[in-house]
């Protein structure tokens, strides 16, 4: 029997619980049914609650207390305890049959995508083996990155990072859509959905200057050209290069607000992971139930 999933993925705070609790809304909507897994063991408050729950595993607090470690090697650390312990996923999620989506909500700490190979190793486990998943991950960006272009592309070198590091299905998607919603035209924000490195040559922040007398623009030592310097602009516009070389990333556009934009989006990850070509075809009326 299939199963079918979606890792939810992407920085700190970018939406990604909000996404889950969206994407299990316009489920329940759709008479589809869900299991929603959290791994992220420092989240408190749900929309809905965890079907599998990581902190039922571990407690990120006592692996802080007990080992000395802050809140990023905790992290780690919680995840390296699931990969010995890939039981507590197995288990629960062995029996779920293929009308399911099985939505996977992960931490924010980037280096679980870019440091650390362990992510590769839970979708292996997810995709292969008894559990034989049909995974596609979803990579959220905050659109608010728009407004600061460097920013942008350092956050598509991220969602590329987590593309070649995965090796499977992949959809990115500009999250928060509501909050640049105005700031932008739409021939702009055609620029940032399939990124263009020429955004960076006809950057309006390029204008500000934050030049002082007998500031050298070309030293990279200097505080005041870290963030703005020559230097600066030339590692940006390398890593916009290299995006466009390998021309893997686009993104779709998210409003959690609008049903519309979170169905789109649900209907790209459905593509990707051929949910609909398995289900069983249904006569008009098996949905309703007789008298
Ligand atoms: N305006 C707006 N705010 C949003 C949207 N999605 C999430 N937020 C807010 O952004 C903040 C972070 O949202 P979360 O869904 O917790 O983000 P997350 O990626 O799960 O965060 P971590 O798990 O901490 O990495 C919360 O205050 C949300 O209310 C959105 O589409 N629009
Ligand atoms: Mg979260």
């Amino acid at each position: 029997m299939s199963k079918f999933g979606v890792l939810v993925m992407g920085p700190a705070g970018a939406g990604k619980s909000t996404f889950c609790a969206a994407l299990i809304s316009q489920l329940r909507s759709n008479r589809r049914s869900s299991i929603y897994v959290n791994l992220d063991p420092a989240a408190t408050d749900f929309v809905y609650e965890p079907d599998v729950d990581i902190k039922d595993l571990i407690s990120l607090d006592d692996v802080m207390e007990e080992m000395g470690l802050g809140p990023n090697g905790g992290l780690i650390y919680c995840f390296e305890f699931l990969m010995r312990n890939l039981d507590f996923l197995t288990d629960p999620l062995e029996t779920v049959s293929d009308e399911y989506l099985i939505i996977i909500d992960m931490p924010g700490q980037i280096e679980l995508y870019t440091h650390v190979p362990i992510v590769p190793q839970l979708v292996q486990h997810l995709s292969r083996g008894s559990l034989n998943i049909n995974l596609c991950a979803a990579y959220l960006l905050e659109a608010t990155f728009t407004v600061d272009r460097p920013k942008f592309f350092a956050g598509t070198l991220s969602a590329m990072s987590a593309m070649l590091m995965l090796e499977m299905p992949h959809v990115n998607i500009l999250s928060k859509m509501d909050l640049v919603k105005g700031t932008l035209g739409r021939k702009d924000m055609k620029r940032f959905i399939d990124p263009d490195a020429a955004l960076l040559e006809d950057d309006p922040a390029d204008d500000v200057t934050f030049d002082t007398p007998g500031n050298d623009r070309e030293a990279p030592s200097k505080a005041d050209n870290l963030m703005g310097g020559s230097s600066f602009k030339r590692l940006n516009r390398a890593v916009a290069q290299l995006i466009d070389d390998y021309s893997m990333v686009s993104f779709l556009k998210l409003d959690v607000q609008d049903e519309d934009s979170v169905g789109a989006v649900l209907s790209y990850i459905d593509d990707c992971i051929q949910f609909h070509e398995a289900q069983e075809p249904k006569e008009p009326m098996d949905d309703v139930e007789m008298a």
